[in-house]
């Protein structure tokens, strides 16, 4: 091990941050820009099934609170890709590895909104979900990356409680609204739970990263974290729960639960899911509407530049 190695070694040791500027192993850059631009990847597609409502919220309130969601969302994304790109890839490449498939994003996103109870949903759950992991990632090993959780977790948690009012006011109102409230949570709750990912047994990346102190817990335990707290939101709402084998074990001190549709997911995963197909089109189509805006800001950039020099 040469010196370069070691100072890594020990810094991860002292679980003190990895900087830019810090030698790092070759395989912990790479492991760094698949997940991160995963999670970047993962922020702009999200945009789209709640842009799917913008022109439907039912009040101007829930339209400028969900516009700011939305742009909030942008905003991770644009952190996320600053933070790759200081790992030496380039946002052209990341999108252009999206486009071609080779880049992932959540599954979850591939799914359809279909009612405005889904914006609730997506909010409490989806958004839940992430900040369950994204607390956990705020002490991950890459300091940019690291400092950018800080700041995305806390407006996740505006964002989680801008879901869970949509349910409030769903579920306490007509019985219709109660009815899509509980219709969206039996759409969204189990893919929201494979928003952590496999099983630990079956994640190929959990330990290696687990071990560089990128990941800091598994995916199943952020999992089992994010429904012993949301089981009890459920049951304020009145909602019935969708999984029927969902109970408290007092020997674990956890809500058991019924085995997850893993087909399902590597389906979606793989490109076959619902809304696969009509995410990507659109996040093409909006890129290349866009290229001009690209190219003005490019050459305005450079007509500064020279300006100023
Ligand atoms: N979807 O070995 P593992 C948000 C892939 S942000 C798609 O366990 P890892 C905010 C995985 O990439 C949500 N693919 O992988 C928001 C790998 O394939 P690969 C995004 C998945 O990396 C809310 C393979 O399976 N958050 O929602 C998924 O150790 C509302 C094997 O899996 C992040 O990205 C999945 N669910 O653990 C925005 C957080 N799960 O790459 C808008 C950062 C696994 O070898 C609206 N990421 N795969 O081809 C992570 O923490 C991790 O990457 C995990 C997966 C936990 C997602």
């Amino acid at each position: 091990m040469d010196k370069f190695e070691a100072a890594f070694n020990e810094l991860i040791e002292k679980e003190l941050k990895i900087e830019p500027r810090d030698w790092m192993p070759e395989k912990y850059r790479e492991h760094l820009i698949r997940q991160v631009s995963q999670h970047a990847h993962s922020e702009v597609i999200g945009m789209q099934p709640e842009g799917n409502w913008l022109l439907r919220a039912p009040s101007l309130r829930s339209k400028q609170v969900l516009l700011a969601k939305i742009q909030d969302e942008a905003g991770h994304g644009l952190y996320l890709y600053s933070v790759a790109e200081t790992l030496g890839i380039s946002r052209q490449e990341m999108v252009q590895q999206l486009h071609e498939g080779k880049a992932k994003y959540s599954s979850i996103f591939n799914y359809p909104t279909l009612t405005w109870a889904d914006m609730g949903a997506v909010g409490w759950l989806v958004d839940g979900a992430a900040i369950t992991n994204q607390v956990s990632l705020q002490r991950t090993s890459y300091g940019p990356y690291s400092r950018g959780m800080v700041r995305i977790c806390k407006e996740e948690s505006f964002h989680q409680r801008q879901g869970y009012e949509i349910m409030m006011q769903m579920a306490f109102g007509t019985p219709e609204q109660k009815e899509m409230a509980q219709d969206a949570l039996n759409r969204f709750w189990f893919p929201a739970l494979m928003m952590f990912g496999p099983h630990d047994k079956d994640s190929a990346h959990s330990s290696q990263a687990m071990k560089w102190k990128i990941k800091i817990e598994s995916n199943d335990h952020l999992r089992q974290k994010f429904i012993d707290h949301t089981v009890k939101q459920i049951e304020y709402l009145g909602l019935k729960s969708p999984d029927p084998n969902m109970k408290w074990n007092e020997a674990t001190g956890h809500y058991d639960h019924s085995p997850f549709n893993w087909d399902e997911f590597w389906n979606v995963v793989n490109g076959n899911g619902p809304c696969n197909q009509e995410r990507l089109d659109h996040h093409k189509k909006v890129h290349n509407d866009n290229k001009w805006v690209r190219e003005a800001a490019a050459a305005y950039a450079l007509k500064t530049e020279t300006q100023v020099a």
